[in-house]
């Protein structure tokens, strides 16, 4: 039996030290010294003992126990120290490595010009005003004195939700609450997006976008609006730019025009992008109708105004010499990050 124990913890110990994981330990532990294990074996055998080898054997069993228990304990801490180094091995970071770099997006060319728009008029004093992109036939055709029969008015131009409420064609309703809310002087721009039913092509969206603009006080008078907008337009395309100014027709402006200014591609001298002209038009702009300003509780004998307005999508097209139209309101990050 003594051998038999001897034995045991040679071979014991040897297996112990080639463990490597938490694992084989456990199952080393188990068949030494669990209940079926070897030396538990040997422990149950003592009562075969003559009296004077009990004590012998007893002793020598439980040192072999106590010394297999301690290695098992060693052999533990090992391989805990071990994992951790690995751990901390694998896990290690290079804090000087370079960042990775989130890809940050770029504005919509649309919303770019109207960005730079938007300076302009605030470097000359204007407010921006945003409203409602639903109005009310009233604020939309009524107050801004589209007669009864004015084409634009029709089911098949405008996308009417009831009788009464429909998809604003333009952003000047918002230019009537405010003339309603607010004493001259004014002086805002407006810009948003705006809803007709036009069949989608090149050059034609049922959403686009405008920027308007009204200025009321008293004694405002054409020489404003041209000079106003001819700033506006060197300040766009370049100091050298010419603008000019052709006799138009709305039912909220009387007199009205439209302006053009000279292609900013080609100084004037005519290319493809204006066409040949030399000359691109812009905007359209008039004063604004007495009755217009009656409508809102403003006296025309007192005050006058000048107003305009003008499509941002055509603006960016020519900008950035865009063909498609449909390009702007596709999502394609490979045309939009172009811009
Ligand atoms: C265009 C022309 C224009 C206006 C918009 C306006 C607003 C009020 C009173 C009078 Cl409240 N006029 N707006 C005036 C002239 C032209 O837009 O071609 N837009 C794309």
């Amino acid at each position: 039996m003594k051998d038999k124990l001897l034995r045991i913890r040679e071979e014991s110990l040897n297996t112990i030290k080639s463990i490597e994981t938490f694992k084989q330990l456990e199952e080393i532990r188990v068949k030494l010294l669990g209940k079926k294990g070897e030396l538990t074996q040997i422990l149950r055998e003592m009562g075969k003992l003559s009296e004077t080898e009990r004590p012998v054997i007893g002793q020598m069993a439980n040192e072999v126990r106590d010394k297999i228990n301690k290695k098992i304990e060693e052999t533990a801490a090992f391989i805990k120290n071990k994992e951790l180094e690995l751990r901390l091995k694998s896990e290690q970071i290079d804090v000087t490595m370079p960042g990775r770099k989130k890809a940050l997006g770029n504005k919509h060319p649309i919303t770019k010009v109207l960005d730079e728009i938007i300076q302009i008029f605030v470097g000359m004093g204007f407010s921006i005003v945003e409203g409602p992109e639903i109005e009310t036939v009233y604020y939309n055709f009524d107050a801004l004195n589209h007669d009864e029969f004015h084409p634009a008015r029709d089911m098949q131009d405008t996308f009417y939700i009831t009788d009464d409420i429909l998809l604003r064609t333009q952003t000047s309703p918002n230019q009537v609450r405010i003339m309603e809310k607010q004493k001259p002087p004014i002086r805002v721009i407006v810009p948003g997006k705006v809803f007709r039913s036009d069949q989608i092509d090149a050059t034609h969206s049922p959403m686009f976008h405008q920027i308007e603009g009204l200025v009321v006080d008293k004694g405002i008078t054409m020489a404003n609006l041209k000079g106003t907008l001819d700033v506006f337009a060197k300040a766009l395309y370049g100091e050298k730019t010419k603008t000019k100014f052709r006799p138009h027709n709305f039912p909220f402006t009387e007199p009205s025009a439209e302006m053009d200014c000279t292609c900013s591609a080609c100084n004037g001298n005519g290319c493809n992008i204006c066409k040949n002209s030399g000359w691109i038009e812009i905007l359209g702009a008039g004063m604004v109708h007495p009755n217009v300003l009656a409508k809102c509780n403003i006296d025309p004998e007192i005050y006058s105004g000048f107003a305009f307005g003008m499509g941002l999508d055509r603006i960016s097209l020519l900008k950035y010499d865009i063909s498609d139209l449909r390009l702007m309101f596709e999502n394609d990050k490979r045309f939009l990050m172009q811009f």
